[in-house]
């Protein structure tokens, strides 16, 4: 193995590029052509691809930093017989890309041959400097916008457009987006003026002196220009990185290219001159303004637009939280994790009906109360889990007249422990039995709904009622602990749940779920899957209730239990064996013992 230097390759005139991306990590193996950094001048970012294949070893810079050609930009490990460029400059074709995203963002101060643009023509211009715009005289005195030197790309794709024919542009706003392989560049205006029209859609591919624009600029630039074509040469320091070609045309015919000739001595090619020089001073025309993202023109990197284009993301609504509030790859994820945590949204005919927003302070006073952390997640979760998951509840009672003259028994034991037995952990107990003989109440569905996820242990959730909302800690190995360990436990989850110190670990892993309103009151009710979970049970209010002894009717002390589940997991018959052994156990605990 041995290490090789990749450098900056030629800039084509820019002195010096900001490095505003690191692609690629430290021992992170990379594959030729695989993009290592970004780098970003005033108006175009580029990223450079690695040479050939190899594996990161050190990085020689680091956002922020301003780089030339030739800085070390990374080493990279290599294959003995691997075949490199000398001095580790990037292969021809990768440098080549490069460049040509460089020849196109140069300063015309830097090597005005290559900042400027070149219409339909222009290589032959570009062979004699100074360089040619074509420019084309008429009444209307018309400004064509052209796409400028690709750099020796064929074509390169419209993916935005900022304007439309009749809007008011100013000198050097944006007005489309162009991408190649490896580099987006924003075509500015040339002039403060109205669109005319728009020559191209989003998608098209478009190519070097090809018409993307008209604009009418506000002061006429040409209005002294004679008749016949004319070239100028853009002297300006600070000509639009993305070069634009400016041809004053007239009308109709369309214009046809310009021949190459100097520059005249006349008032026209005073005026473009004036007209490029000024647009370095315009305040809407320095690099950070037009780098940053506006809903117009997105700001953002070719690879940030790739995934944005990729998970169908609009850039347009993004901010950017990188420098000069460039969009990162982190805000687009960031953004669609958002979404995808956000409850579902669907409307129309085969979606959900959205509910009506209401004017409710239109019949009567109203207050608008803001939720707690805790009660927007229940939102979520609870839509979540009634929207995916298929409900039915079962009803029974359960017997508990020995239970509770057992419980009654204990209160001696129950003081001298200082620790209370209500009818909950021996309900945990009665369930964790339940799920070891149900398992399939003990699963998850797994996301692709091709199998079952079955739990070798046992941790059930109970729902506790706090002042900021519902939350649900979960008991751990519910069948190895004893009822008053169960006991103590419940009540400290739920004092920690209610003093706000529940930790999210204690929170998650639940298995099933019991949501007691006992000791509230009601005969019954339909809880709601904690899903994943496949079940939850219900726990009313106790109460003494006849039941038919098979002569009479005696009054027992009976427990009202509604047990959920989905459906797309346990059957109705499934429910109705687990509801029934396990009102079976809370009649008689000694059959826990078998
Ligand atoms: N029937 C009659 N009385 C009951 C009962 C039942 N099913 N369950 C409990 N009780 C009694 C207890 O025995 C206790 O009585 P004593 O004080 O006389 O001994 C009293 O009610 C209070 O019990 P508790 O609430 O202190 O303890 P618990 O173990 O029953 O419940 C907990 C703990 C955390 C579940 C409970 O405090 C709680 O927050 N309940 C609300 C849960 C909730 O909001 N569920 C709805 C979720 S939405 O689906």
């Amino acid at each position: 193995m041995k290490l090789q230097t990749v450098t900056v390759p030629d800039l084509g005139g820019s002195a010096e590029v900001e490095v505003i991306e690191l692609t690629v990590a430290v021992g992170q193996a990379v594959a030729a052509e695989q993009p290592l950094v970004t780098l970003e001048s005033d108006k175009a970012s580029m990223e450079i691809p690695a040479p050939f294949a190899g594996t990161v070893r050190e990085f020689c810079l680091k956002i922020g930093d301003r780089v030339k050609q030739g800085d070390a930009i990374l080493v990279l490990e290599v294959a003995e017989d691997a075949v490199v460029v000398p001095d580790a400059a990037p292969a021809p074709a990768a440098a080549a890309t490069v460049v040509s995203v460089a020849l196109a963002t140069a300063s015309a101060d830097a090597e005005p041959a290559r900042a400027a643009a070149a219409a339909p023509g222009a290589a032959e211009r570009r062979a004699a400097p100074p360089v040619a715009l074509p420019l084309v005289a008429g009444d209307a005195g018309l400004i064509d916008v052209l796409v400028p030197d690709l750099g020796g790309a064929a074509s390169v794709e419209v993916i935005e457009i900022a304007v439309r024919a009749g809007d008011r542009v100013a000198e050097g706003a944006s007005l489309l987006v162009l991408e190649g392989d490896k580099a987006s560049m924003e075509m500015p205006a040339p002039a403060a003026g109205i669109i005319v029209s728009v020559d191209v859609r989003v998608g098209a591919q478009v190519t070097t002196g090809e018409r993307i624009a008209v604009l009418r600029p506000d002061e006429a630039v040409v209005a002294a220009a004679p008749a016949a074509a004319v070239a100028v040469v853009p002297a300006a320091p600070a000509q639009p990185a993305a070069a634009v070609a400016v041809a004053a045309s007239v009308p109709a015919p369309a214009p046809a290219p310009a021949p190459a000739v100097d520059v005249p001595e006349g008032d026209a090619g005073l005026a473009i001159a004036r007209l490029l020089e000024k647009e370095s001073h315009l305040p809407g025309s320095t690099a950070a303004q037009r780098q940053r993202s506006s809903p117009e023109t997105p700001y953002a990197g070719p690879a940030v637009r790739q995934l944005a284009r990729e998970l169908g993301v609009a850039l347009a609504q993004l901010p950017g939280s990188g420098p000069k509030g460039r969009i990162l790859k982190e805000d687009v994820q960031g953004y669609v994790k958002k979404r995808l945590a956000e409850p579902p949204r669907a409307s129309g005919v085969m979606g959900l009906p959205q509910v009506p927003a209401v004017d409710f302070a239109a019949f009567g006073p109203v207050e608008n109360l803001a939720l707690t952390g805790i009660q927007k997640v229940t939102v979520t979760s609870m839509s979540r889990s009634w929207l995916n998951v298929p409900h039915v509840t079962q009803f029974d009672y359960a017997d508990v007249s020995d239970l509770e003259a057992f419980r009654e028994s204990m209160k001696a034991e129950m003081e001298k422990r200082a620790n209370k037995l209500t009818p909950l952990p021996f309900l945990l107990m009665a369930c964790a039995r339940a799920l070891k003989e149900h398992p399939r109440f003990n699963s998850s569905l797994a996301p692709d709904g091709t199998q079952l996820v079955m739990k070798k242990y046992i941790h059930i959730g109970i729902a506790v009622d706090t002042p900021q909302g519902l939350v649900v800690p979960v008991i751990r190995d519910v069948d190895r602990k004893t009822v008053w360990e169960l006991a103590a436990e419940a009540r400290e989850l739920a004092d920690k749940a209610r003093t706000r110190k529940l930790k999210p670990a204690e929170m998650q892993g639940g298995c099933f779920s019991i949501s007691s309103l006992g000791n509230i009151g009601g005969e019954g009710f339909t809880p709601i899957v904690n899903t994943p979970e496949v079940a939850i049970l219900g726990v009313s209010r106790m109460a003494v209730r006849p039941v038919w002894d098979g002569k009479a009717f005696q009054p027992r002390k009976t427990l009202p239990l509604s047990l959920s589940y989905d459906h797309r997991v346990i059957n109705g018959a499934d429910a109705g064996a687990f509801l029934t052994w396990l009102v079976g156990v809370l009649a008689d605990l000694r059959t826990l013992v078998l």
